[in-house]
């Protein structure tokens, strides 16, 4: 899985993604005009405690993939500034996450000159929209030339859906909020539309702002229409990285000092988690505790395929025990006794928190 964080320059981007990365500021890097990546660990209090329990000799947590795009920055003309290269860059992700700027700060420049969130995603939107009208455009032309020429039921087949597609983008509504089939989403996949990416956006505020981060959040939901169920989040970049810089007492104090009840990390995490439809669960024993990332109907043998493809090709029966009971019981022979670790087969569908035991020949 894939986020990319997408913004105009200098919205605090590279500031989030040091932090999410837990690594340090690096002026030379952040001059870079590529999109840069780090494997992050997705925190995990479920997985810390099974690891307490077991005291394995390795803890491995459910990764996510990070892309730090580089930003949208003004032209000579004045405009800022959309490239080929930029928009190849947000359509290798599976998710985008908006970083939108609020902090104030005359010493960093706003290539809009101007603090409006809701203005910044709205161009942004705007733009990605653009693009996929775009697309449907030559491919609905591509599509009706080809379709009368070699009457390829495929085609055929593929013209209607073309044509829904670019309907819902003329009124101005991002494919996100148009409602698929699995045939539609089937047939599109392989375009790399950017609007009908799961969307993230997150509002960087500075201290001074506390008080209007509720007001603010509720005016970009609003400025949203159709797309309101956006998840928007709120974080705070420069204080977040500093604070990802402490050891962990010292950051939980100065954490309950600003009254932040959650470190963006796991914020932003939690929320893509939610809105990829995602969800983990575990395999555990002396050697290794570790958390999986599935998506939410994965069946046992899907999810056994994601440890390895072997275990998905002979898959026999997966033993299983929810999170909750095995904290509750403490052992898988009491919870044997108690009737709650269970023998299930290929089809059943995997519940977030489960601990797993692949059988396989
Ligand atoms: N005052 C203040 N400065 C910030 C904040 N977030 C980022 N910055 C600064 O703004 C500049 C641009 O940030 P950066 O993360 O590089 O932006 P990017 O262009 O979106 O990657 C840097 O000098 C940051 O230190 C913030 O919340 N408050
Ligand atoms: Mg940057």
């Amino acid at each position: 899985m894939q986020i990319g964080l997408i913004g105009l320059q200098y919205s605090g981007k590279t500031t989030l993604f040091n932090t999410l990365a837990g690594i340090e500021e690096d002026p030379a890097a952040s001059m870079k005009d590529e999109a840069t990546i780090e494997v992050v660990k997705v925190p995990d209090a479920r997985l810390d405690k099974l690891t307490e329990m077991f005291n394995p000799k390795k803890k491995i947590n459910a990764t996510i993939e990070v892309f730090d795009i580089p930003g949208l920055r003004k032209s000579d003309d004045g405009k800022l500034k959309i490239t080929t290269n930029f928009l190849n860059s947000v359509r290798n992700n599976d998710s985008l996450f908006y970083v939108i700027r609020q902090f104030r700060d005359d010493s960093v420049l706003h290539p809009m000159n101007h603090i409006d969130p809701l203005s910044d995603v709205l161009f942004l939107e705007t733009e990605f929209l653009l693009s996929d009208l775009e697309f449907f455009e030559n491919r609905i032309e591509k599509v009706r030339k080809d379709a009368m020429k070699t009457k390829d039921e495929k085609l055929m087949k593929e013209l209607p859906i073309l044509e829904k597609c670019m309907e819902h983008l003329e009124s101005e509504k991002p494919l996100r909020t148009l409602e698929l089939d699995e045939n539609e989403l089937r047939t599109l996949s392989g375009y790399q539309l950017l609007t009908i990416k799961p969307l993230m956006i997150g509002i960087n505020f500075d201290e001074d702002s506390f008080d209007k981060v509720d007001s603010i959040i509720e005016e970009v939901k609003n400025g949203l229409g159709e797309d309101s169920d956006t998840e928007v989040i709120p974080f705070f970049a420069k204080i977040e990285y500093e604070l990802s810089m402490l050891d962990e007492d010292d950051r939980a104090t100065f954490m309950d000092d600003y009254g932040i009840s959650e470190s963006a990390l796991a914020k932003i995490l939690g929320t893509s988690y939610k809105v990829l439809g995602l969800q983990s669960f575990f395999t555990v024993g002396e050697d290794e505790c570790r958390a999986w990332t599935i998506k939410k109907n994965y069946t046992a043998q899907d999810s056994a395929g994601v440890i390895h493809t072997d275990f998905y090709n002979r898959f026999i029966r997966a033993e299983v025990t929810s999170y909750d009971d095995y904290i509750q019981y403490g052992s898988f022979a009491k919870c044997k006794e108690a009737g709650v670790w269970r023998l299930e087969g290929k089809e059943y569908i995997v519940k977030d928190g489960d601990i797993l035991n692949i059988r396989h020949s």
